[in-house]
């Protein structure tokens, strides 16, 4: 199997979780940001994921991959529930958490931004829907401070939640992109409960964080 994606890519990495955490093999490619071909050829769209199956076909859409995987390898992983208050919690977080995480993106040495056109690819492209990135940049300690609260409440949430180092829900799946996201920037408090859970994570399901990276 093949998955193709971009490492910045929280949609990515859900599909790259469940690979990790049920032990099944498979091929990740990076594509360059600006390579439109391969996905178009694959799913008519350029967009990653797209997982390339045993029996040769393409998928896309994050969530479809992860249950394929979860359902078609092995025993399921995907046993719990969805928490609603921590789905409700993150439909808030993603407007600070993108904003922060973009332009830092932008400056990384990802492998899907190696080639300088990919990289202008992607600034021209989350440019025309988030503004400048130095206006970004210059709101950082104003976002920084209102995720560390935001941080803070889903702490509170974590520990009203029952939890299973064997089984994992659709939530968990939505919920370590996010977290690994966020860790690119600098000045994030990690609440212990929260730091915990994402390491853990990033070793079941074999994602690095990007805490070396945070600028
Ligand atoms: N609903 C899709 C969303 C995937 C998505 O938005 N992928 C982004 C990358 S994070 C993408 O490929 N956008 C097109 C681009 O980057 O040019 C999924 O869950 O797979």
């Amino acid at each position: 199997m093949k998955l193709y994606v971009y490492d910045h890519c929280p949609f990515c990495v859900r599909s790259r979780m469940i690979f990790g955490l049920k032990e099944v093999a498979c091929e990740i490619i990076t594509l360059p940001n600006d390579d439109e071909e391969t996905p178009a050829r694959l799913i008519g769209k350029k967009m990653l994921p797209v997982l390339v199956t045993e029996s040769n076909e393409a998928m896309g859409e994050s969530l479809d991959i992860v249950k394929y995987i979860d359902e078609t390898y092995g025993s399921s992983v995907l046993k719990m529930s969805d928490n609603p208050e921590i789905e409700t919690w993150m439909e808030e977080a993603t407007k600070l958490i993108y904003p922060l995480a973009i332009p830092r993106w932008a400056n990384s040495d990802f492998e899907e931004f190696r080639q300088d056109a990919a990289r202008q690819y992607f600034v021209n492209k989350k440019e025309a829907v988030f503004g400048p990135f130095q206006r970004l940049l210059e709101q950082t300690e104003i976002m920084v401070n209102e995720m560390n609260v935001q941080l803070e409440i889903l702490e509170g949430l974590f520990a009203q939640q029952e939890r299973d180092s064997e089984y994992f829900s659709l939530t968990d799946i939505r919920l370590f992109p996010l977290l690994r996201s966020l860790s690119i920037v600098k000045g994030i408090h990690w609440p212990p409960q929260i730091d915990a859970w994402r390491r853990e994570m990033a070793l079941g399901t074999r994602v690095n964080l990007n805490d070396d990276i945070a600028t």
